[in-house]
């Protein structure tokens, strides 16, 4: 029998470009070639799907993973007989590279992990690995995020939503409720996807920049309190073989104090290195059971699948706060998620074959 096909989609127009393809190489290079036949498909920052030519290693250019756009345009069947990615070698005959059973889509923000490429993939009746159209969609957007989160009774910070209008018509009531939640606050754009367009905002008369600041990113802005002093630990979900969701051991962010970074700052928390991940957290037994718990009740409330990274709040008053769960959480094997595993004794390979395998064993077309 012919060894199942795993599509990998990456690249794409989000700012993570990057990221994406370095993460699509690591994930290529841990699939079981014995097992599965991998067809890497990038998508190009103007947004053009690409078939990748060649082995997934050569995928390289000066060191960094870069993608082809050399290759032929790719367009997804909506054929249902033939569920089929097609190649169109020419607009008016598209040329089939066979059909793929499943799709492991490596992608960030518009398109990637907003439901719509799983909207896509549904259609063409396609699987693929990882939560669907609306765990995608709601895990996008905090606010929607936080009613399921309140809904099944989680603990979570006072927040405050500003919508364009409101902010426009009436900026005093907006300020006042903003004010409830007591300085420092975040400004975020609601449906971010990165940590572009947020803020920390200390004091009432920095508030118009950063909600000018995260408008630019989406018209729908959110504001939460500012955790101060919080810890942050989080905790991976991955569903065993009979789809029972499973929670890793809690991971601690710690980010280096005396850098003089605005905490949970984007930069300080990707990209220099001044955070470091301690995992197991050290935190009592009964904080990281409690954490363990919560992150399945979020992962089951928002309707996830597969996999997701859920990061909480530990106050300095003892509270523990759940602040927000990812469909699509850094997945190079250095990154927390993967390591949180590899801690609870699932390596990287193991759990990119545990995706698939889950990818592989769903219905389609049943949601
Ligand atoms: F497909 C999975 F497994 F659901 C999946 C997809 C995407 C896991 C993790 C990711 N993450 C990323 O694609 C990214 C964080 C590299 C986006 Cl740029």
């Amino acid at each position: 029998s012919r060894r199942p096909r795993v599509a990998v989609v990456f690249g794409g127009k989000s700012s993570e470009h990057g990221v994406s393809c370095l993460t699509a190489r690591e994930v290529m290079r841990a699939i079981d070639t014995d097992r599965y036949d991998v067809v890497p498909i990038g998508i190009t920052r103007e947004g053009r799907w690409v078939l990748q030519p060649g082995e997934p290693k050569v995928l390289e250019q000066g060191g960094l993973p870069e993608l082809t756009e050399d290759g032929p345009d790719i367009a997804i069947s909506n054929d249902p007989r033939r569920n089929e990615v097609v190649v169109r070698e020419s607009a008016s005959a598209p040329a089939s590279i066979g059909s793929v059973d499943v799709v492991f889509p490596l992608l960030h923000g518009p398109w990637g992990e907003d439901g719509t490429l799983q909207g896509l993939l549904e259609i063409a009746g396609t699987r693929y690995v990882g939560a669907g159209v609306l765990a995608s969609a709601v895990g996008m957007d905090k606010q929607y995020m936080k009613l399921v989160f309140a809904a099944e009774g989680l603990p979570q910070l006072p927040y405050v939503v500003i919508r364009p209008r409101e902010w426009k018509d009436d900026p005093d009531a907006v300020r006042e409720s903003i004010a409830s939640l007591h300085y420092p606050v975040f400004v975020k754009p609601a449906r971010a996807g990165s940590s572009f367009g947020g803020s920390l905002v200390r004091e009432p008369a920095a508030l118009s920049d950063a909600v000018a600041l995260a408008q630019e990113y989406d018209p729908k802005v959110i504001v939460e309190a500012g955790a101060e002093g919080a810890r942050e630990i989080e905790c991976g979900v991955l569903e065993d073989l009979t789809g029972q969701a499973r929670a890793s051991v809690a991971g601690e962010l710690v980010v280096a104090a005396d850098q003089g970074h605005a905490f949970y700052d984007f930069e300080a928390k990707y990209l220099d290195g001044s955070t470091t991940l301690r995992i197991p957290a050290d935190v009592p037994d009964d904080i990281a059971q409690r954490i363990r718990g919560h992150a399945v009740r979020a992962f089951e409330a928002l309707g996830c699948e597969g996999l997701s990274r859920v990061d909480f709040f530990w106050l300095p008053d003892g509270r523990l706060v759940i602040n927000e769960l990812n469909t699509m959480p850094g997945f190079t094997p250095t990154s927390m998620f993967p390591q949180l595993w590899a801690a609870s004794g699932l390596d990287y390979a193991a759990l990119v074959e545990r995706l698939i395998a889950l990818a592989m064993a769903r219905d389609t077309g049943l949601r």
